[in-house]
């Protein structure tokens, strides 16, 4: 691999750890655990794993020897930066176990064990990986492992390669399936303990007990970056209005966090437009107001963050999806005989009244992607909308009528972007470097005591690392049942943006000012060297949801 100067450099950094992993480890058991819901019928899916207390580690004085046994490890989902650092933090942390323990890396996701694609990860091979950005170590694949044929495919491979215990990184829907594997093997006595590891740039893995999943602090500051860039060219020429989509599958906390570091003129919240019921003229007609607003003092310029996931929470818009997921269908084949020119008319006319007005309404563009492109179970595929042209063409259409209508005198002219896969693989800022190695770390100690059915767990973030608090939160805690393709499953909550949380607030106390105010902010590149009000800071998210 040829490195850059950075990456070299950036070898030989050591992430900080938390006091209580440092020397030898002792695991505190805290009070019994209960399901966040559903606790009658979590606890009847998860007899062996329900109910285990939260775990807790403190510095010991007495050497524990430890028998040799072998770990594996699966990247699942998307990429999020840091991976590598739980790799690595795993690693050391086991090999201080004992030096025999043997580090396996299955494969391209939860199909690697499943089809037992795997690798030995040695010293050489982490030893290039250490605080780098990516997945590519082993890779990352979306496989689902939620079948029992492949719970027992996969502990083929395992009991072959003599491994006691498997470690998941992954989201919400991983640490689901990590949580029913380790039922099942803990159910069948296979003596193979499951762990989990919190990932996800969305940031939408969180609660009580897991402060925040790695990679929103990387993902979320590269964004800035480059959205500080753009604020700055912005208000340099003067001349357009940047509609800029974040990733974040569902949940807005990326396009929050980002709104916190920037302070853009405009930032749409996805949890808030559901809450209002707002459709999807009520956010064309706020930013339009916005625009018209800023140029009526001569400022023809700004900036929009758009949440990826924005459409489908629009009520309205859930309303007109559901509804053409089922019209298109039962009736394909008709369809697939209309002539291209006639299908937004056919569709119209044999929608309901409500959504066949608003599906008339949408440009040319979307209203296709909306009746194409679909993905194999038929649904739209919503995240190939792009939400940014359809928005800004909706405030075009509008100014223009404002126009007519002697409301708004400027110009509009609009620029487009989509910021996602840019942050994913990022080099981890200080921040996800440490807090991912201590995750790893935490996982050998969970494995170390026996654990099964837990997620690493690391807290206090805002406090420096040395006062982190390491242990582990068993899964089932974070449970509820939630209906998944027609029937109740016993999921992990997804954590969606608390419109009475301090982050939201602060962002709406502000909003206001910054829609009319230029008072942008440039948070510049993420720094690994420097001082440490620069290199350290975590995201604003966790210090207005830490601050006491
Ligand atoms: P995870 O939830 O698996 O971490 O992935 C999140 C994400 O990055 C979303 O933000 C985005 O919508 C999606 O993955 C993109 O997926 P893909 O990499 O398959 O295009």
């Amino acid at each position: 691999m040829t490195k850059s100067a950075l990456q070299i450099a950036r070898a030989a950094y050591q992430p900080k750890l938390p006091k209580a992993l440092k020397g030898h480890v002792k695991a505190v058991a805290g009070e019994a655990t209960q399901s966040v819901a559903d606790q009658e019928a979590i606890q009847k899916l998860f007899p062996n794993t329900y109910g285990m207390p939260l775990i807790k580690f403190e510095t010991s004085s007495e050497a524990t020897t430890f028998p040799v046994m072998n770990v594996g490890v699966i990247l699942s989902g998307g990429q999020a930066p840091g991976g590598h650092n739980v790799i690595s933090g795993l690693f050391d942390g086991i090999k201080k176990l004992n030096p025999a323990n043997k580090l396996y890396g299955f494969i391209l996701g939860p199909g690697g064990l499943v089809d037992h694609n795997y690798m030995e990860l040695t010293a050489d091979i982490i030893d290039e990986y250490r605080n780098t950005g990516g997945f590519d170590i082993i890779g990352s694949g979306r496989t689902k492992l939620e079948k029992v044929e492949q719970f027992e495919k996969g502990y083929e491979i395992l009991k072959e390669l003599g491994i006691k215990a498997l470690v998941i990184i992954g989201g919400d829907d991983s640490n689901t399936n990590a949580c029913v594997l380790a039922e099942y093997y803990a159910a069948k006595n296979y003596g193979v303990q499951v762990i989990g590891c919190p990932k996800t740039i969305d940031g939408d893995l969180k609660n009580d007990m897991i402060e925040t999943s790695f990679g929103f602090d990387t993902a979320c500051k590269t964004y800035s970056e480059v959205i500080g860039n753009i604020q700055r060219d912005c208000n340099s020429a003067r001349k357009y209005w940047h509609f800029i989509k974040l990733m974040g599958r569902s949940a807005s906390h990326i396009a929050l966090e980002c709104a916190l570091q920037v302070q853009p003129n405009v930032c749409i919240i996805s949890e808030e437009v559901e809450a209002k019921d707002m459709s999807l003229d009520d956010i064309v007609t706020y930013i339009a107001k916005v625009v018209a607003d800023r140029a009526a003092k001569g400022n023809n310029f700004g900036t929009v963050l758009i949440p990826e996931g924005l459409i489908e929470f629009i009520p309205a818009m859930k309303r007109l999806i559901a509804e053409l997921n089922d019209f298109l269908a039962t009736n394909a084949e008709e369809f697939s005989h209309i002539k291209k020119s006639h299908q937004r008319d056919y569709i119209i006319s044999k929608l309901s009244p409500e959504n066949s007005a608003i599906y008339a309404s949408l440009p040319e563009g979307v209203a296709r992607q909306l009746t194409l492109d679909r993905d194999p179970h038929g649904n739209v595929q919503v995240s190939l909308i792009e939400t940014e042209k359809l928005l800004s063409e909706m405030v075009a259409t509008k100014l223009a009528a404002w126009k007519e209508e002697g409301k708004y005198v400027g110009k509009f002219a609009a620029q487009h972007h989509f910021f996602g896969y840019e942050g994913r693989c990022a080099a981890p800022s200080n921040f996800d470097a440490d807090y991912c190695y201590s995750l790893g770390y935490a996982a050998s100690a969970l494995i170390a005591n026996g654990k099964t059915g837990y997620m690493a767990s690391v807290r206090n973030t805002t406090a420096p690392a040395d006062e982190w608090i390491a242990g582990g939160v068993p899964i089932t805690m974070m449970m509820n049942m939630e209906r998944r393709n027609g029937e109740m499953k016993p999921v992990i909550q997804k954590a969606l943006v608390k419109l009475d949380g301090a982050p939201f607030k602060a962002f709406a106390a502000q909003r206001d000012h910054w829609a009319m105010e230029t008072d942008y902010v440039y948070p510049g590149p993420i720094q690994y060297f420097g001082p440490t009000e620069v290199c350290d800071q975590p995201t604003k998210t966790l210090q207005l949801e830490q601050a006491k």
